[in-house]
């Protein structure tokens, strides 16, 4: 569904010499469908939804979001009911004869697969003179991942460590040995807020050195793991909260105190990803509707790309204020915003079309301090939508005077194509139905 704008975010990023790719799943809920449960599935604890992994182009140089190079949408099978008057014995048997076959499914067939399923896809679309680093948090740290570079070209990695690993020819483990490291780098960095820390600047101690990863028996075969280990902690944390402690591996030659920095940087970045799938759930709530599985997947294809589109916006904002508005909106956003705007300023900018949006959805601009937030510009994203419908249709009703004739729209624009498209899969799925119906007799005789 989102295939062509992965494609223009390729086409986008096709000059760059460097690329990041950031990554996460999240869970949507749908708890609250009692019937059409087919198609969702339990996440974590029972439940039922549908699971989502996301790739984020992100500009290496300022975290500009960019679009989204790859997304998975799936859900997980229902388990079957555990037998009624089960013993103790039966339920571990039963227990373990699942965690073996879980343990030799083939790794193409696990959740897991999706960090590794990523770096190939973004690979398969990117220009081949662009080198994309995927930016992973401590979900990502498989061996697959690490493994899976001796195979792609222009593909890196900087993934947060979760395990301690053993080291090939070392007797101490991952964070032994990057403990045992003098300091190389004392630094602040600006860190965004999380659930379990407040927004602040962090002063950080930074060790790294290659290290050579023992390969599981899984992948014995396989060329050896080296990567660069970065491994840094907070002195001083804001008080209550824990020190920050990131252990960063990456396939990026870490040779200078800059590069450690620099990987550093980039692993804030990845909070993108965590922002895009917030405004996918509040602002487009992408959780609200109440439709089957199939048509929920096609219609969460509309909703990444609205969602994907606002997160850029706020991040051009800040970026590049100056480029021209031509930019962000369309000819006919434009002529919406400029009516609904009493003073315009020349030239138009990002930052005052930006603006403008984000007042249609409420914002005050005289409270100059607060930067333009997510949820206003939601709100205001909204509302064009809905000026924009009422522009068109005002448009038509006069094209209609005219010639006297629905069928010739003009001006289609986001909101009203998006109606159009979802009639079409709708139209173009009974069509496919009736051909299989028509086209399997005639085979069947063929045959
Ligand atoms: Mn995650």
């Amino acid at each position: 569904m989102i295939t062509p704008h992965c494609r223009a975010t390729a086409r986008a990023i096709a000059e760059e010499e460097i690329t990041l790719c950031v990554g996460d799943t999240s869970f949507l809920d749908y708890g609250g469908i009692k019937k059409k449960r087919q198609g969702y599935g339990p996440q974590g604890n029972g439940g039922n939804g549908l699971l989502l992994h996301s790739a984020l182009a992100v500009d290496p140089a300022q975290g500009q979001p960019l679009g989204l190079l790859w997304q998975k949408v799936w859900n997980r099978q229902h388990r079957p009911q555990p037998p009624k008057k089960e013993t103790p014995r039966q339920k571990k048997k039963r227990q373990a004869k699942a965690r073996k076959a879980s343990r030799n499914r083939p790794f193409e067939q696990k959740e897991s697969y999706r960090w590794v399923e990523a770096m190939q896809a973004v690979e398969k679309i990117v220009s081949p003179s662009t080198r994309t680093i995927h930016v992973f948090d401590r979900e990502g740290d498989i061996a697959e991942v690490f493994e899976q570079l001796n195979h792609l070209r222009n593909t890196g990695v900087v993934v947060r460590a979760s395990h301690n690993r053993r080291l090939e020819q070392d007797p101490n483990r991952l964070w032994e040995k990057l403990e045992a490291q003098r300091v190389q780098l004392e630094y602040e960095i600006d860190l965004p807020k999380t659930k379990d820390r407040s927004a602040h600047t962090a002063k950080l101690v930074v060790r790294c050195c290659l290290v050579q990863l023992q390969r599981p028996t899984r992948l014995a075969d396989s060329h050896p793991l080296q990567v660069y280990a970065v491994y840094a902690t907070e002195v001083d944390p804001p008080e209550d909260e824990d020190p920050v402690s990131w252990m960063l591996l990456t396939s990026e030659a870490v040779t200078t105190v800059e590069m450690a920095q620099t990987i550093l940087r980039w692993y804030t970045y990845r909070w993108r990803v965590e922002e895009y799938h917030k405004i996918l759930k509040s602002g487009t709530q992408a959780e609200r509707y109440r439709l089957a599985a199939e048509g929920m997947k096609t219609l969460l294809g509309f909703l990444c790309v609205t969602a994907v589109e606002l997160l850029r916006l706020t991040y051009l904002e800040r970026t590049s204020p100056q480029r021209p508005a031509q930019d962000v909106v369309t000819p006919l956003q434009l002529k919406v915003l400029i009516s609904k705007t009493p003073k315009v300023p020349k030239p138009l900018t990002v930052s005052w079309a930006v603006k403008a949006v984000a007042r249609l959805g409420g914002y005050l601009e005289h409270r100059r301090n607060t930067p333009i937030g997510i949820q206003v510009l939601w709100k205001g994203w909204a509302k064009l939508n809905l000026l924009m419908e009422g522009w068109q249709l005002a448009t038509q009703e006069t094209y209609r005077e005219k010639s006297g004739s629905y069928t010739q729209k003009v001006g289609l624009d986001q909101s009203v194509s998006i109606k159009v498209l979802i009639q079409f899969r709708a139209a173009l799925g009974c069509f496919l139905a009736l051909c299989k119906v028509i086209y399997q007799p005639i085979s069947t005789t063929l045959l």
